[in-house]
């Protein structure tokens, strides 16, 4: 398919680049931590969203070399704003479910060593080492769930490495409770499609309240995605939501525009 073919190209000619969505304290509108958000800068289309190009990625198992690519180009970010001075950020990287399976070892190649997760961020901390716990991950529900005694056996090991570990897309998948308490994370979050019609719909407004208080009863914490109004803001701080993320506070930016953010965070 074509564009298949045309990722491949892109993955050989490195023609990614990652923007960077803050997070932030509800109460404070302080920032907390950036999500990397990858785009496609495709010639003649200008940046492709990821909407357009994940699923092919993940259908491909090009996901593994964008998904290397994502955590090196993060890490090396986090050490450069260290540098400059911006000490102790914290950035999250999503992780599809293709990422957190070892490779498949190649039995005519005895000396191909397995790959994992874990060496992948092992590997790039070496190169660029890291204050604190400041790489973050986002695993789906569904990515989580699909094979959660693995993932949870995974992220244990992961654990290690990186910093705080977060539920991407929750409410959109089917976690079982029993897992989601052994399972080693540190917070929700809630998926937009629950936040966008709040505060007037009274389900969304419901299953937002009992995410809410599910989490903060497994001692996790909540950061709310897709916050666009004032409205949204006031009705999820005084449900308890802790963080957020969203065009209210800002869409996602190339990394050069983080430090202005920060500036205006204090
Ligand atoms: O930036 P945008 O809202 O268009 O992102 C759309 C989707 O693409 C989100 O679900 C997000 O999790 C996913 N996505 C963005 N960047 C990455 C990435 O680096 N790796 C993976 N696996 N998914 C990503
Ligand atoms: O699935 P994931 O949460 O990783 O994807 C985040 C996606 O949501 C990104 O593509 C980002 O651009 C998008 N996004 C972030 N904030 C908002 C928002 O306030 N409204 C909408 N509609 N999309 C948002
Ligand atoms: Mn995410
Ligand atoms: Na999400």
């Amino acid at each position: 398919r074509t564009l298949e073919h045309a990722l491949r190209g892109a993955v050989e000619r490195r023609e990614f680049v990652l923007h960077y969505q803050p997070a932030v304290e509800l109460r404070s509108g302080r920032v907390t931590g950036f999500e990397a958000l990858v785009r496609w800068n495709r010639p003649g289309h200008g940046l492709v969203a990821p909407n357009e190009f994940i699923d092919v990625l993940e259908d491909t198992g090009l996901i593994r070399d964008v998904g290397d690519w994502v955590i090196g180009e993060v890490v090396r970010q986090l050490a450069a704003w260290e540098h400059a001075g911006h000490e102790h950020l914290r950035a999250a990287v999503n992780v599809s479910a293709a990422q957190l399976r070892p490779s498949a070892v190649n039995p005519d190649l005895h000396a191909e060593p397995v790959y994992s997760l874990l060496e992948k961020v092992q590997a790039c901390l070496a190169r660029h080492p890291l204050r604190t716990a400041q790489l973050e991950i986002e695993l789906t529900e569904s990515a989580l769930m699909t094979d959660a005694a693995f993932a949870c056996e995974t992220l244990e090991r992961l654990r290690a490495v990186v910093g705080r570990v977060h539920v991407d897309d929750f409410g959109t998948g089917y976690s079982s409770l029993a897992y989601l308490k052994r399972l080693p994370i540190d917070s929700l979050k809630i998926d937009r499609v629950f936040v966008q019609d709040l505060p007037d719909d009274a389900e969304d407004a419901s299953i937002v309240r009992a995410v809410i208080g599910l989490a903060h009863s497994l001692g996790l914490d909540v950061i709310a995605e897709g916050i666009e109004t004032e409205a949204q803001r006031q009705f999820l701080l005084a449900a308890g939501c802790d963080h957020g993320q969203g065009y209210l506070f800002s869409r996602p930016v190339p990394a050069d525009e983080v430090p202005a953010l920060l500036q205006g965070s204090r």
